[in-house]
């Protein structure tokens, strides 16, 4: 007997309880259950009326994710789901937490629905690759009718209970937490009502308004692919719902089920399933010991009120955590908060924040001219320019006014954490936090921990990045940590490639089509040319052996394109648009920068431009693991896909870099090493080691 489903009684009502933490996943054990329970109330003759839910924080979360690709358990989810909505005795979904996927088809399988305010549903398979494949797109239309069931279903986006009412999906909202009392109170309601049957496969309304439209199907599949940019399974959705339009239940079911196999069987699939548990695995930081506790963090402090200061202080001011702001001069503040305040009003004419809301977060920002004002802070972050004297000299001053056990962090990017944890007397209590711009935009946070951090410090920031809404992930100290060493590697490749022959609109174009939202020398543009500029300038003032030679992008920073933000850069930019233009100027100052080095420019193939791109970085990220600045290869992944927009289809990329096969990476490395002369491009030991032990990254595990 499963011990995952549960049958208990109340009166006339059968409770069926799906108790499978943390999140109640419909694994074999649970659809079995279900089947079984489900059989043994219908027999009961005591009983009148089912109710299904959820134990614990949640409903079903979806099907168990980590069956997929492996081979099939029955009973498959897609007939436990029809077993449901065949039931001799109608059937009740008391929903509280998130019926997402498998859980709301299940739901969905049931004759009603009712749920709590605070519960979400939605069928976000999309966003693993496949589509919802035990009968949600052939149910969801007939309650919410075509277009909005294709919405969701594309894009995965959850409605919170009031929405999914609105839209048909649920029956009835209640406010409360005792979801059993709500599932039974509901369902006696229907015995005393002497409510008919309402099974969803046998509703037709909502089809029958969408035939009345035939060119609907057509339209929404031009809509979803041109959102869906590369992506497999948005199409097969809105396949999946011309069926369910066209044919009747059964067969719709049916070709459900063979757009989900296919889905499955996806490259795309694999990828986003791999960057879904990379992304858990990433928030449990390797060898640090549950016993880490995170210290309290009830009041905030940020240090500069710049761009990035700014946008921080935001982060946590959304959530309610009171943020004193710290500026060396007025003019500078007043500045600071005024961008702070015009962010949000821009939030607010989108609709997307009440402006009551701005002014409580606005309320919870304190300017300041006074470090003696930091004094309450559990946590202080700064985020000054990067230079290692003035950020030494901010944490000196941060030593003598912070109280004890306050954490101290810095945003630092490339600067050694260990160093500026020197300027204080407590290094145990500084770390780095690594936002990305625009801070309050952007999912990453690469935590830092210098040697000396401790382990609940570690713990304070990976749970204070959670708590703000972002993607943390934990790594070692070295220049530019993980992911814009990485990003180095690449940039040196596309500027080579741009010396050899390439034109950068070919080298973007590659990475565009690979899947980055922008390439290398827009996203150059957009981050400011004159980063990158001044960063290789002071490594070749420190005589930093593997600094990148001057080159032509050096010489148009020199001319002052520093990209979007004055206007021009590797790109021309027209007044208000941000779209990039090739420009004649700069076609002109590659060429003669060529004729200067003596460079006969060759035509350089797409396949070049992809494998030395994409190829150095993954052996960067292969130094990375071995120094143990990175611990696992997810943790590279889950940086790339939320900070550099690498293709979350793809799985990032060491997870790419293993599809690819290790072994055809070294070669094509140790060929453009010795064919072009560039020692840096030699395969690292590690990704020497694995290739020829016929191993992938994946078979690296963290250190416990
Ligand atoms: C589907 O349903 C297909 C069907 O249409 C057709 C089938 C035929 N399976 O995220 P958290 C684990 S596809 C297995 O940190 P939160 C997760 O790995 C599915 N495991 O918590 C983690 O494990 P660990 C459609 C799962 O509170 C732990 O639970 N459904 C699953 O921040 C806690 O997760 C979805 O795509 C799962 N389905 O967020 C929903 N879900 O502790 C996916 C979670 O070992 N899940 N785990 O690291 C979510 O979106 C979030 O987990 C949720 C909770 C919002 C539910």
């Amino acid at each position: 007997m499963s011990e995952m489903v549960k049958l208990e009684r109340s009166g006339k009502v059968g409770v069926l309880v799906v108790d499978n933490p943390p999140v109640n996943a419909l694994g074999q054990a649970v659809r079995q259950g279900l089947l079984d329970r489900l059989a043994e109330a219908e027999a009961d003759p005591e009983i009148a009326i089912v109710v299904i839910l959820g134990a614990g924080r949640t409903f079903m979360a979806g099907a168990d994710i980590r069956e997929f690709g492996k081979p099939p358990m029955p009973p498959a989810l897609g007939d436990v789901v029809d077993r449901i909505e065949a039931s001799r005795k109608p059937v009740v979904a008391a929903i509280h937490g998130t019926a997402f996927g498998g859980g709301l088809e299940v739901a969905m399988g049931c004759d009603y629905r009712v749920a709590i305010a605070s519960a979400k549903v939605g069928l976000p398979e999309v966003t693993l690759g496949i589509l919802p494949g035990a009968g949600g797109t052939q149910r969801l239309p007939r309650l919410a009718g075509v277009e909005a069931a294709i919405d969701m279903m594309t894009t995965g986006a959850p409605k919170s209970a009031r929405e999914a009412l609105e839209l048909g999906i649920l029956d009835e909202v209640v406010e409360g937490a005792d979801i059993r009392g709500v599932g039974v109170a509901f369902a006696e309601r229907v015995l005393a009502e002497g409510r008919q049957r309402r099974r969803t496969g046998d509703l037709d309304e909502r089809l029958q308004e969408a035939r009345r439209d035939p060119g609907m199907i057509e339209k929404a599949r031009q809509v979803v692919e041109k959102r869906s940019r590369n992506l497999v399974s948005p199409l097969l959705i809105v396949d999946a719902v011309e069926a369910a339009l066209s044919l009747p239940l059964r067969e719709g079911l049916k070709k459900e089920r063979a757009l989900f196999v296919r889905a499955l069987e996806t490259p795309q699939r694999r990828g986003l399933v791999h960057a879904f548990f990379a992304q858990r695995e990433a928030a449990k930081v390797a060898g640090l010991s549950p016993d880490a506790r995170p210290r309290d963090v009830g009041e905030v402090a940020v240090i500069g009120a710049g761009t990035m200061g700014g946008g921080i202080a935001m982060c946590f001011a959304n959530v309610g955590i009171p943020v004193t702001l710290l500026e060396s001069e007025q003019s500078a503040l007043d500045r600071g908060v005024a961008t702070i305040r015009r962010n949000y009003e821009s939030t607010v004419k989108k609709g997307r924040l009440q402006s009551a809301d701005m002014d409580k977060r606005m309320g919870l920002i304190r300017p300041t001219l006074s470090y003696d004002d930091l004094a309450q802070a559990d946590l202080v972050i700064e985020a000054i320019f990067e230079s290692m004297e003035a950020k030494k000299d901010v944490f000196g001053r941060l030593d003598k006014v912070a109280k004890p056990g306050a954490i101290l962090a810095t945003n630092t990017s490339t600067l050694d954490v260990n160093e500026i944890a020197s300027a204080t007397t407590r290094p145990q209590d500084v770390a780095g936090m690594h936002f990305f711009s625009p801070a309050n935009v952007m999912k990453l946070l690469e935590n830092v921990r210098a040697s000396q951090t401790a382990p609940d410090v570690q713990a304070t920031i990976m749970e204070v990045g959670k708590r703000i809404g972002k993607v943390p992930v934990m790594v070692g100290v070295c220049y530019g940590f993980v992911g814009n060493r990485m990003l180095h590697r690449r940039t040196r490749e596309a500027i080579d490639l741009v010396e050899e022959g390439a034109s950068p609109e070919a080298v973007d174009a590659v990475l565009t089509d690979f899947g980055f939202p922008m390439g290398q020398f827009a996203m150059s543009d957009l981050a400011g040319i004159d980063v990158g500029w001044r960063i290789r300038q002071e490594r070749r003032k420190a005589g930093d052996p593997d600094a990148q030679a001057p080159n032509w992008l050096d010489r148009l920073a020199e001319q002052g394109r520093f990209g979007q933000k004055t206007g021009g850069g590797v790109y021309a930019y027209e007044p208000g648009d941000r779209t990039p233009r090739p420009d004649p100027a700069v076609a002109k100052l590659i060429e003669d920068w060529r004729r200067e080095k003596n460079v006969a420019p060759r035509i350089v193939e797409e396949q070049e431009i992809l494998e030395r791109c994409l190829y150095a970085m993954v052996n960067e990220g292969a130094k990375i693991l071995d120094e143990g600045i990175a611990a696992r290869p997810g943790d590279i992944d889950t940086i790339w896909i939320n900070g550099y927009g690498f293709p979350a289809y793809r799985g990032g990329p060491m997870f790419w870099a293993d599809e690819v096969g290790l072994p055809i990476i070294v070669e094509a490395l140790e060929k453009y090493a010795a064919k072009l002369d560039r020692p840096h491009l030699q395969p690292s030991p590690l990704l020497r080691r694995l290739a020829s032990e016929g191993k992938g990254f994946a078979s690296l595990t963290a250190p416990s």
